[in-house]
């Protein structure tokens, strides 16, 4: 199909180390070790160049949220590309695919968001948010207004703005972020830092870090404050049920715009259509992309609530813009895959079955001596991993048995991510109680490995 799988692998792993930089990888590393090259896949099933098998425990990058192998949105794209494969929406321009996405985006997301400015990704996105609400502020005669407030192990993309917002401190070390007027709080990690407080208090104390930093830079500096619905990339922090309403709270009595990052949480992770409706949330901007085409093409976006957008329609033109804002092709695969989400009732599966099948399965891994804590909420999913269950007391060398124990997963044809000492799940949301079975037993015998390679009695 693509002219490469007559190549052995060695021949693939030799040419991808002479020319190709990974994102995020230590190269020297990767070349020494020869990547794994993925050819193909179907449903959640990825197979490798050797012909393995792999349960895809991540849908890509918490992407893939319809499975792989889907006819009708290569359809999609086949039939776009051959009556307008590409035009822009600049000078006063147009085009069906992004009217009807936009128009699709309007009824699904929540209320008081009828607009969306599309991007090409989730950075995009993000960039995008960065430089409306400081615009924003600039119409509404506020331009003291700068600072946005985010959470420590945010993620929110990788571009200056996205790794600024993001909270991962190995990235604002390389290149030197974050860029001015960003500043980050406490996540909302009860299992880290909750310190013998019931999860409901210290849902509450994770909170109120939000109004004290407020106060601290003073009301008329804050423009916004961004945060994932559930924390993602930073180890799927599922915050307890008191922080969101006591956000709520804080954001209620003043002027300050809430934007809610649902790059992972939207289209139907959590068994709603967006982590906002489950946590009764109304933002402000709400950046999206990944499940938005089920990453078959690169699409992202920001909804923009009413007020918002009435602002900005004040102040002129809004000098910001990409050329692939609006791509006719990305879009028509978007809306197909946001028909198949909705015909095949796709989030209802999520709310009704899977999730709670996995919330059972999952739960049983919270008896392995390895784990401290086992969660999930919707189809995110994590374990912790720790030296002693009776403390949870943590390993020696943060990273080191996450590492472990993620090689382990791939050797055993079951992809899971290491966040620190935490593994993730969240699989592609067609996935049926069966294979969550599959995926809990791989887990359970990747955590016996993990134990025995690491000499603790399983
Ligand atoms: N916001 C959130 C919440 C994300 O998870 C982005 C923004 C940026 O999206 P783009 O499309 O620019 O990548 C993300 C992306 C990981 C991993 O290893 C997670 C992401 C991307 C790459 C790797 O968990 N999330």
């Amino acid at each position: 199909m693509n002219g490469q799988t007559h190549r052995s692998t060695a021949e693939l792993q030799a040419l991808d180390s002479a020319h190709y930089l990974h994102p995020f990888t230590d190269h020297k590393q990767l070349g020494a070790k020869g990547s794994r090259i993925i050819t193909r896949a179907e449903g959640i099933y990825l197979w490798d160049s050797d012909g393995n098998r792999i349960l895809d425990g991540m849908a890509g990058l918490w992407c893939v949220n319809v499975g792989y192998g889907r006819k009708e949105l290569a359809d999609a794209a086949y039939a776009q590309m051959q009556e307008l494969p590409y035009y822009n929406s600049f000078f006063q321009t147009s085009h069906v695919p992004a009217i009807r996405l936009a128009e699709m985006l309007a009824e699904i997301t929540p209320p008081g968001l009828e607009h969306v400015f599309f991007t090409g990704s989730g950075s995009e996105a993000n960039d995008t948010v960065v430089r409306m609400v400081r615009h924003f502020w600039n119409c509404r005669g506020k331009p003291g207004k700068k600072v946005i407030i985010s959470r420590e192990n945010a993620y929110h993309g990788s571009t200056m703005a996205g790794a600024s917002l993001g909270g991962m401190k190995p990235m604002h070390a390389q290149g030197g972020l974050p860029i001015p007027d960003i500043v980050h709080i406490e996540q909302p990690y009860w299992f880290e830092n909750g310190n013998g407080l019931s999860p409901r208090e210290y849902g509450v104390k994770a909170a109120k870090a939000l109004e004290a930093r407020i106060d601290e830079i003073g009301e008329d500096r804050v423009a916004a404050f961004i945060a994932e619905p559930i924390q993602g990339a930073g180890g799927v922090i599922i915050p307890p049920d008191s922080y969101w309403p006591e956000i709520k709270r804080i954001l209620d009595r003043r002027d300050i715009l809430l934007i809610v990052d649902e790059v992972i949480c939207g289209f139907g992770r959590t068994g709603h259509w967006f982590g906002s409706d489950l946590y009764g949330i109304t933002p402000d901007l709400m950046p999206m992309a990944k499940g938005m085409s089920s990453g078959y093409l690169p699409i992202g976006g920001v909804m923009v609530s009413g007020r918002v957008v009435e602002t900005l329609s004040e102040g002129g033109e809004f000098f910001h813009g990409y050329t692939y804002s609006g791509h006719p092709t990305c879009c028509a695969v978007a809306i197909r895959n946001v028909e198949i989400l909705k015909d095949e009732k796709i989030v209802e599966h999520v709310r009704d079955v899977a999730a709670p099948h996995l919330a059972r399965r999952w739960a049983e891994l919270g008896d392995h001596p390895l784990v401290g804590e086992a969660r999930s909420k919707g189809l995110l999913a994590a374990l912790e991993l720790v030296k002693d269950k009776s403390t949870n007391e943590r390993f020696p060398q943060l990273g080191k048995t996450g590492t472990l124990c993620r090689d382990i997963c791939f050797d055993n044809g079951v992809i899971m991510r290491a966040v620190r000492d935490s593994m993730i799940t969240s699989p592609p949301l067609v996935i049926t109680t069966d294979q969550i079975d599959e995926l809990v037993d791989l887990a359970w015998r990747c955590l016996d490995q993990t134990a025995a390679a690491l000499g603790v009695r399983a």
